[in-house]
């Protein structure tokens, strides 16, 4: 062989194995790529008005490179106009989410960042959840996933805040990551990950701390990956939802996925959730992504080419499925109660088939307003139910407005849980 053509051959060999040197050791290999395309459609075709609830999409978006740059202006604009209309309003996890989004991989949304001080903003907001907790019998303004959301980004950020005061917070026997006496998978997984930039960035000497911070930390960060193991059923941790997010806390900091029979397990079971339509959300499609193809939010500022490169999916610009499937039109009976205490108003609802909980909710109140009314808000994961009979959900006193069906939390929300003919529907007013 000429020498030319031994080079450029181990040019070759090299430029395949750096690639796979820099991604985890769990992705969805090469020939399975294809599976991932319901998701990728998922995001590229959504609607998206809702300007900061784009954030996570963004994010996604770029850190496994999906150049659609039309999408990418559109929500890098919104993003930016929301954030200049709605700013003292934003919540510390959004603004977190948005810093990470246009941060993400050295673009030109950068100079915004520098300009509208979202870094320090983002401290600031970090600071009333903390100042919120001491005087709210330690509930923050928001919650612990968006408090670790604000922890990762400004560790990302790597601003010189002081970043290790706030490390005992993130104690794993804090009450702020259990939600009825459970542990909130999705919680731990995200401060996982905001602890172990922590902890990189004090080993490489990069923010001030002593031995003892380091110590915490990595007590912290081992203590909530067991608990993160422990929530494991058939090779999802938490449910279906969590398991992108934890699958990431696992990459950066155990050994878990060392062994192939566990990636084997988990992959296994998320693809045959694809493949049932379990993310037929963007903002679900947008949170397994990234774990999928082998990347965790730490990789915001690196580069790295995984084994399915955007170029082997199959983007169409098909109408997106819609969240609620085809309403048939024959017509299911169900029961739905409001309970507060020991006082329940229940009635019977006729619906059309293929009707989600929301439907169900507002046929009883067009029946009964006076026990029935109730108010919500758009989230990302769709409508949140924030009042029934005029009783408002209220983070400082950590109530809620419980979803069950046959006396079961349900793990999805009022506008995508499909009801079933002769279902017990019930909300609770509840603490967490
Ligand atoms: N994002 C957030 O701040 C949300 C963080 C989160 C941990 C989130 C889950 C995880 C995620 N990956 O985004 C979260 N839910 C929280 C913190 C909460 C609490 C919100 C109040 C607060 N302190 O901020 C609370 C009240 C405990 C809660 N979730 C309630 C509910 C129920 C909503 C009912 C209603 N009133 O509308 C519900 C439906 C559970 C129930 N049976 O009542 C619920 N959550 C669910 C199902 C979910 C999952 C959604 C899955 C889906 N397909 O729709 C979830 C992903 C999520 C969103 N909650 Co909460 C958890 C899961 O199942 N893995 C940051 C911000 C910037 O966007």
């Amino acid at each position: 062989m000429r020498p030319s053509h031994q080079l450029r051959l181990l040019g070759l060999l090299l430029f395949s194995l750096i690639p796979s040197q820099l991604c985890q050791i769990c992705e969805v290999s090469r020939e399975n790529c294809s599976y991932l395309n319901p998701l990728v459609n998922t995001m590229v075709n959504a609607n998206y008005t809702k300007g900061i609830q784009s954030a996570n999409i963004l994010l996604t978006f770029r850190l496994v490179q999906i150049q659609n740059q039309r999408l990418e202006q559109q929500l890098t604009q919104q993003i930016q106009e929301d954030i200049k209309k709605r700013e003292p309003e934003i919540t510390s996890g959004e603004l977190a989410l948005a810093i990470l989004a246009l941060g993400a991989c050295k673009n030109s949304s950068e100079v915004f960042i520098r300009d509208a001080h979202l870094v320090s903003k983002l401290g600031e907001k970090f600071k009333a959840e903390i100042e919120n907790m001491e005087t709210h019998s330690d509930n923050p303004l928001t919650n612990y996933y968006q408090l670790s959301l604000a922890l990762l980004a400004l560790c990302l950020s790597n601003g010189n805040h002081s970043i290790t005061n706030v490390i005992p917070y993130f104690t794993p026997e804090n009450k702020n990551y259990y939600f009825g006496g459970q542990f909130s998978v999705d919680t731990g997984a995200m401060a996982v990950l905001a602890l172990t930039c922590v902890k990189r960035r004090i080993e490489k000497e990069e923010i001030e701390a002593d031995i003892k911070d380091l110590n915490k930390t990595n007590i912290y960060i081992t203590s909530l990956v067991n608990k993160i193991l422990s929530a494991k059923n058939d090779g999802l941790f938490g449910n279906i939802f969590s398991t992108g997010e934890s699958m990431q806390a696992l990459f950066v900091s155990s050994n878990y996925y060392k062994n192939k029979r566990n990636c084997q397990e988990t992959l296994h079971t998320v693809l045959h959730n694809i493949f049932q339509g379990a993310f037929r959300l963007p903002i679900a499609a947008a949170q397994i992504l990234p774990a999928l193809m082998g990347k965790t939010y730490l990789d915001v500022n690196k580069n790295c080419s995984c084994a399915c490169s955007p170029d082997k999916f199959n983007i169409s610009t098909d109408k997106p499925v819609p969240v609620t499937p085809t309403i048939s039109p024959s017509n299911i009976s169900v029961k739905y109660s409001v309970q507060i205490n020991k006082i329940f108003n229940s009635t019977k609802v006729t619906v059309r088939k293929g009707s989600v909980f929301l439907d169900v909710m507002m046929a009883a109140q067009k029946q009964n307003k006076a026990a029935f009314c109730f108010e919500m808000e758009d989230s990302p994961w769709g409508p949140y139910i924030t009042s029934v009979q005029n009783i408002s959900a209220n983070n400082n006193d950590r109530t809620y407005w419980q979803l069950l069906s046959n006396g079961q939390p349900l793990s999805q929300g009022a506008g995508s849980y499909v009801v079933k003919n002769g279902e017990y529907l019930e909300v609770r007013w509840s603490t967490y």
